[in-house]
């Protein structure tokens, strides 16, 4: 059936990917990010192959922003089935003692703090309905620390923990939630996390072929239309030279 997903994080990447297989799907879809240019650009692409879609540009830390624009969603855009909560990045590699305090704000308020605002404006109405599914996309990074990745690993850890609680609250319903843990995914995950140092993210997927958002967003579009009395509750999905967030054999 025709759901309406909505995807934070959709200008780039995984997010990206999953609007463009969910459209595929013939699902509508609320794209969100904070380039509006950008968001707008790919609504024109997507309505060019006949996809429904409405964009909304906030950063997803602005509660306030995030609350007036889900609030006023017209009527026949309200029913959100299948939340896909993407919007996250890292920023910097440096041991715990040395990290910068800024990106540890910014990397706790997108990741944790702004995946739960998204949740609490979006699961009431689902709760009510009685129908709809979480996605949330966490990461290998949420399984075991690795060296750098401190504050980032933890907010992972933190969307397994959330994920794993909201699975618990809603059990009582037909709501279904996922936790989507990619491992080395090449998007513009590690341009952001080396503050624009293109060269230091290249290295990142040097001798190993590494996954694409379209290996993920197949996931999400998997899950989201498995039978109704099947949960996909979690799927970790590594490069086949990828044994953890740490091991990774390079040729
Ligand atoms: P990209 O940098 O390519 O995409 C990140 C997306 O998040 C962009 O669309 C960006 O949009 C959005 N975003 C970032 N901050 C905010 C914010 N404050 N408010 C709203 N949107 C925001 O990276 P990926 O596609 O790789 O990352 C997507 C998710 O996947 C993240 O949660 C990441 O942690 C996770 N992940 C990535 C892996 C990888 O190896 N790439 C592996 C495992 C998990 P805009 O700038 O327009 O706001
Ligand atoms: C992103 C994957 O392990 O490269 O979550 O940080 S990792």
């Amino acid at each position: 059936m025709n759901k309406i997903v909505l995807i934070t994080g959709a200008t780039s990447g995984i997010g990206l990917a999953c609007a463009r297989k969910f459209a595929q799907n013939g699902d509508r879809l609320i794209l969100t990010g904070r380039n509006e240019a950008r968001l707008a650009e790919i609504r024109k692409q997507l309505a060019e192959t006949g996809a429904d879609v409405q964009t909304l540009a906030f950063d997803v830390r602005d509660r306030e922003k995030a609350q007036k624009y889900i609030g006023e969603l017209p009527a026949e855009w309200r029913e959100i089935d299948v939340l896909v909560n993407n919007a996250g990045l890292a920023l910097g590699l440096e041991p715990e003692y040395e990290g910068d305090f800024e990106d540890w704000d910014t990397m706790i308020d997108t990741n944790i703090k702004g995946l739960l605002t998204m949740t609490r404006l979006v699961v009431p109405g689902m709760v009510e309905r009685n129908r709809g599914h979480i996605i949330n996309i966490g990461s290998v990074a949420g399984d075991a620390a690795y060296a750098g990745g401190n504050v980032y690993c933890a907010t992972k850890a933190a969307v397994k923990a959330l994920t794993d609680g909201l699975r618990i609250d809603v059990a009582d319903t037909a709501i279904r939630v996922t936790n989507l843990k990619p491992g080395l995914v090449e998007t513009n995950f590690s341009n952001i996390r080396f503050h624009g140092d293109n060269s230091r993210a290249a290295n990142v997927y040097k001798g190993i072929k590494p996954l694409t958002g379209d290996d993920i967003a197949d996931t999400a579009v998997y899950a989201a239309n498995a039978p109704e009395h099947v949960q996909i509750a979690e799927v970790l999905i590594l490069a086949t030279h990828q044994a953890s967030g740490s091991v990774i054999v390079r040729k």
